[in-house]
């Protein structure tokens, strides 16, 4: 039987570039998230190779469900690509909206753990050689304005990561936090709600990540020797650079 490779948020960005990656090189592909219309096309890209199902990872038994309905060919999951995730807004702290914090918590954090939850089983079934790929970010790192939930939610999925593999020692799946940095996808339309003009404007002067770089780590990745077992990936573009902590003035204080 083919490996099965379990995505979340494969409608677009990292998601989908990893499924037509995955299938081109014969594996089988569940391919989750709630834009079903996408999830049909990229299934039509591929017959019999994809398994579409209308997933919404902030509903607990919507994953429940997608996992207990699949096929016995979608079954045998090698790897667990847990992607599917968003940012929301833009504001520093207090200008938020505490409905958006909520909504990323619940979809980055609480959707990213019951999925893990729910595959868990029929990783534990393949055993050695499986994997599980967490798609943090360098913001759980890296301080900015506007990135407080976001990024705490993304230094939730890396330390989640590594007390995984502690939980799971023995079992032989490998665990990995893979971070990335500036990354073409929708990901700032949806940060925006809905503005895509922002969204190309972002990427316009540089050269962004690719979300087929990042397939191609996850295809490194999953397809490593099974006694391999890489902990954390941070990948930026070349064109990002980290920088040292700000220093501000006496008189950039308030009072
Ligand atoms: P996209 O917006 O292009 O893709 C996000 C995916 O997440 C979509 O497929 C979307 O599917 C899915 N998703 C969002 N909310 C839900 C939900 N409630 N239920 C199910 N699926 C959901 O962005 P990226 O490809 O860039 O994002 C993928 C991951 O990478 C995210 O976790 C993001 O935080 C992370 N990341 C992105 C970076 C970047 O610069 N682009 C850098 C570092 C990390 P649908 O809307 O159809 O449900
Ligand atoms: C997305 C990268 O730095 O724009 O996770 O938050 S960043």
């Amino acid at each position: 039987m083919a490996p099965v490779i379990f995505i979340t948020g494969a409608t677009s960005g990292f998601g989908a570039a990893t499924a037509r990656l995955f299938a081109s090189n014969g594996w089988n592909v569940v391919a989750t998230g709630r834009r079903t219309e996408r999830l049909e096309k990229l299934a039509a890209e591929f017959p019999g190779q994809v398994h579409p199902v209308t997933m919404d990872l902030t509903v607990r038994e919507s994953i429940e469900a997608a996992v207990a309905g699949l096929p016995e060919a979608f079954r045998p999951i090698t790897c667990l690509f847990n992607n599917g995730g968003l940012a929301l807004g833009t504001g520093a702290i207090p200008e938020i909206d505490t409905d958006q914090w909520r909504t990323m918590i619940e979809t980055n954090v609480m959707g990213l753990l019951h999925t893990t939850l729910a595959v868990l089983p029929l990783l534990r079934e393949v055993g050695k050689g499986a994997s599980i790929i967490n798609v943090g970010s360098i913001a759980q790192r890296f301080a900015y304005v506007g990135g407080n939930v976001y990024g705490g939610t993304k230094a939730f999925v890396h330390q989640f990561s590594m007390n995984l593999r502690t939980d799971l020692a023995g079992t032989g799946i490998r665990i990995t936090s893979l971070e990335p940095g500036h990354a073409k996808s929708e990901f700032t339309a949806v940060r925006t709600g809905g503005d895509f003009e922002a969204n190309e404007t972002m990427y316009a002067d540089n050269d962004p990540l690719l979300p087929e770089d990042i397939a191609g780590t996850v295809w490194w990745l999953a397809t490593l020797p099974a006694h391999v077992n890489v902990n954390l990936i941070e990948i930026m573009p070349v064109c990002q650079v980290p920088s040292r902590p700000v220093v501000l003035k006496r008189d950039a204080f308030e009072g």
